[in-house]
């Protein structure tokens, strides 16, 4: 009997028995498999939260064009009569309108089967059906990905996919120094599929080995419990000073290093002004101290270790999604070019090691075919973090790495396989703005906040009720995905529903190229040969690999050195930057003149810290959650099993809560101007007093109570600023927020966001 495999960004499994004994087991092999796995079966098997099939808003169909949007009802239709009014719209909005009123930025992680990608679906059909306003960037790095091509001339992937390996680090490193941690929480992930999570792994190795770690973060658990491991508890969003003072610290005791600095940097002499004082403020641990919380004399100590120590400099995504979070990357970069131990084996720079788990993988990376998404005729673009604004402001002027730009007037808004209502900042603005296109379409397998405000539902599959196959550059395996599940109700696969509407469109088989998804899997596995060949080892035939459902790649271990070459010699390979070296000044930056984002590693102040609360406001910790992948599972009986009183679950310090009259189990309100959310409190010792940590990932549940607007059901996202990291990226800031903590002693109210809209009969 065949082997019965399948996989998700949170791992690769292997599927036994049948019915209410299905088992998804994680593979023999896998060293940590995720917590996240666990709640898979039972969201996807959820009736209440699935979407049985394709609905309409009923305000949209009595000509609501928008106001209802975020609180209605919904009315089921057949297939046939929902998709020839989808296709009716999209039709009217570009014959009215043009292709530039349609946003397709679709955001999200959707599911890791390379085939049934549902973006990569969707881009393909508007793609033909002649273009959308893109998104551009992430929400998880988006401050990284516009300024590191800037200062080393790569691209985040580069820098990503290039990092030193961890066994390098392993071997090498004596002194990790982890601005925001490194964490098996974040690690348990892997876009796009992993067949291995090994990043504790690692870490456990080197600090068998004797590898100091500092875990800098306002949470002690943001590391896991290592042999010579200590904890910085710096005040969020004052890393970049505690950075700057190091690198003073380094270049007032002569421990820097010139001849790196000469070779492989330009601009060092006017950041090493700016960090001495050239403009007055010399940043000094004295200057640092009250801005990160920690005695100067713990900077002089830590500084002096760094020149005695082969360092690691890491920084997590998590640093840049904070106000001015360019920063975080840029200072981290300089000071471990001071320090001058990049392009070593082992130690100098990382960025995202431990976000998720293939930074690092001591693995070669190949890369597959996918289907094509084809070229989108329309070149507008958003930042991917400016969609409130764009629908807000139509016309509006904002700048974006150096130009000058115009939001476009959207009048239909396409989304398969993300989450807005879970992944954007400041959700009642969200809700302002999404009042204002005329139609919002959205596939998804469940009733998601997103969902339940669009005006066309369309109901998809979940990977496990169809055919799919992993192939993941960065993983050394490749999983055949067995349909294992039943389709919920009339749930079709995205390639299906986009195949309808593009045949609608009158590019049916231009979508399609006569295949179906067995022939574009086939397809797809043929092209997959072909790069193996090229790569010099072969691939079973198809029916083999859907028999056995894994490939191990033969030798696929390989380390990298991330600035190797150019480091051992950057005349021969010079960076692609303005300098052809790393810049610690960038002139291209600075011409811009940008007041939040200057040509040198800078600290500024940011929007909302503890420095700035008033009324014993706490600094917000909104961080991914341990238990799903955002919003993905929620439903299930993992992340269930974690909430109380069926919220999600805030920690804080217990002389915090007890300042505030509140116990462990209590229900709190975070709030702030923006909103609130009610969550269920738990006390943690291990983290700073002025901190509070609410994951996200609860289904927005915004209801009108008492107290205001509010998500009942725990989404930080209620609170969080809807602001750009500065006008370089306008990348999302969702760890700048302040919120007010107080006890909830009104009656609960009732969590709805788990249960399907009301479903009512057409008039
Ligand atoms: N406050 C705060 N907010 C944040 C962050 C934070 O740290 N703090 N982090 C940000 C980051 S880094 C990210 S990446 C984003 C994540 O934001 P999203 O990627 O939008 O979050 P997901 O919950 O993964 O959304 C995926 C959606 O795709 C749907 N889906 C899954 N499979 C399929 C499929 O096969 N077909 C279709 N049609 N749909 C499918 C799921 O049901 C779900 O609704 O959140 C961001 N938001
Ligand atoms: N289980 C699970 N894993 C995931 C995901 C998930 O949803 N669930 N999502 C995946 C995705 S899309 C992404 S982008 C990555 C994100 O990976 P990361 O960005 O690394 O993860 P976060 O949890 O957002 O943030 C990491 C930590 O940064 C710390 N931090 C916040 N602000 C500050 C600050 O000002 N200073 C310091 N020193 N520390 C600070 C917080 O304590 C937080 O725990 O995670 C991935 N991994
Ligand atoms: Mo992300």
């Amino acid at each position: 009997m065949a082997n019965r495999m399948t996989a998700a960004h949170w791992g690769a499994y292997r599927v036994t028995g049948a019915g209410d004994a299905m088992r998804l087991e994680p593979l023999a092999d896998d060293p940590a498999p995720s917590r996240v796995g666990k709640g898979w079966l039972s969201a996807a098997r959820d009736p209440r939260a699935r979407i049985q099939r394709p609905a309409v808003r009923k305000g949209w169909l009595g000509g609501d064009k928008g106001a209802a949007r975020n609180d209605d009802a919904f009315v089921e239709m057949p297939w046939d009569e929902v998709l020839d009014i989808a296709a009716g719209e999209m039709r009217r909005v570009i014959d009215t309108h043009g292709n530039g009123a349609i946003y397709g930025g679709s955001y999200g992680w959707s599911s890791a089967g390379r085939f049934h990608h549902a973006q990569s679906q969707m881009r393909r059909f508007l793609n033909l059906a002649g273009g959308y306003v893109a998104a551009r960037d992430t929400y998880s790095h988006a401050a990284g990905e516009v300024i590191l091509p800037h200062i080393t001339g790569l691209t985040n992937k580069e820098v990503e996919e290039g990092l030193t390996s961890w066994p390098l680090i392993a071997e090498n490193c004596t002194l990790f120094l982890a601005f925001g941690g490194v964490s098996g929480r974040t690690a348990q992930i892997a876009a796009g599929g992993t067949s291995l999570h090994e990043v504790d792994d690692w870490m456990g190795k080197a600090a068998a080995r004797g590898m100091k770690t500092v875990c800098v973060s306002p949470l002690r658990s943001d590391l896991a419990d290592l042999p010579n491991a200590r904890w910085l508890p710096v005040r969020p969003g004052s890393d970049v000073a505690l950075m700057l003072a190091l690198t003073h610290e380094l270049f007032a005791n002569g421990w820097h290093d010139e001849a790196f600095l000469k070779r492989c940097t330009s601009g060092w002499e006017r950041f090493r002004d700016h960090v001495m004082g050239g403009d007055g403020v010399a940043r000094t641990p004295d200057w640092a101290a009250p801005l990160c919380d920690m005695p100067a004399d713990d900077i002089r100590a830590l500084a002096a270790e760094m020149a005695r120590e082969r360092v690691m400099v890491s920084v997590t995504w998590g640093m840049q999604r904070a106000d001015h979070g360019e920063q975080a990357v840029w200072a981290g970069l300089a000071l471990a070019a001071v320090l001058g131990q990049i392009g070593q084996p082992g130690t100098g720079f990382g960025f995202g090691y431990g976000s998720t788990t293939p930074p690092g993988r001591a693995k070669r990376f190949i890369s597959w075919p996918s289907v094509s998404q084809g070229r989108n005729p329309v070149r507008d673009f958003i930042p991917v973090a400016r969609i409130s604004d764009m629908l807000l402001n139509p016309g509006g002027t904002y700048r974006y790495n150096g130009e000058e730009r115009t939001y476009p007037d959207i009048k239909l808004v396409c989304w398969a396989g993300g989450n807005p209502f879970h992944h954007h900042q400041d959700l009642l603005k969200l809700e302002r703005a999404w009042t204002r296109p005329e139609t919002v379409i959205v596939n998804d397998h469940s009733w998601t906040a997103t969902a339940r405000r669009a005006d066309i539902v369309l109901p998809s599959t979940v990977a496990l009720e169809r055919e799919d196959i992993m192939i993941n550059r960065r993983d050394p395996s490749l999983i055949f995905m067995s349909r294992v599940l039943e389709p919920m109700g009339e749930a079709r696969d995205d390639h299906a529903i986009f195949a309808g509407l593009a045949e609608r469109l009158g590019v049916g088989e231009a979508f399609t190229e006569g295949r179906d998804v067995d022939g574009w899997m086939r397809w797809l596995w043929s092209g997959c040969q072909s790069v193996a060949q090229a790569e010099g080892f072969a691939l079973p035939d198809y029916e083999s690999f859907r028999a056995q459902g894994r490939f191990t790649i033969p030798d696929a271990d390989e380390t990298r050195v991330l600035f190797g070459d150019f480091v051992a010699d950057p005349q021969a390979n010079p960076l692609p930057s303005e300098s052809g070296k790393l810049t610690l000044f960038n002139e291209r930056i600075a011409a811009m003149g940008l007041d939040d984002c200057p040509g040198h590693p800078a600290w500024m102040p940011p929007a909302e810290w503890t420095m700035n609360a008033i009324g014993g406001a706490l600094h917000l910790i909104s961080q991914q959650p341990d238990t799903r992948l955002h919003s993905q599972l929620d439903n299930g009986d993992e992340a269930a099993a974690a909430k109380l009183h069926g919220r999600e679950v805030c920690r804080m310090h217990p002389e915090t809560a007890a300042a505030r009259g509140l116990s462990e189990g209590c229900v709190v309100l975070l709030c702030n101007k923006r909103g609130g959310c009610l969550a269920g409190l738990r006390l943690d010792e291990a983290m700073r007093r002025d901190v509070v940590v609410l994951p996200t990932g609860a289904w927005a549940d915004l209801q009108d109570t008492a107290q205001g607007r509010i998500c009942v059901h725990g989404n930080p996202n209620a609170v969080t600023l809807d602001k750009g990291t500065s006008a370089l990226a306008q990348g999302n800031i969702s760890h700048t927020t302040l919120v007010w903590a107080e006890k909830w002693t009104g009656p609960l109210p009732m969590v709805r966001a788990l249960d399907a809209p009301p479903l009512v009969a057409r008039d």
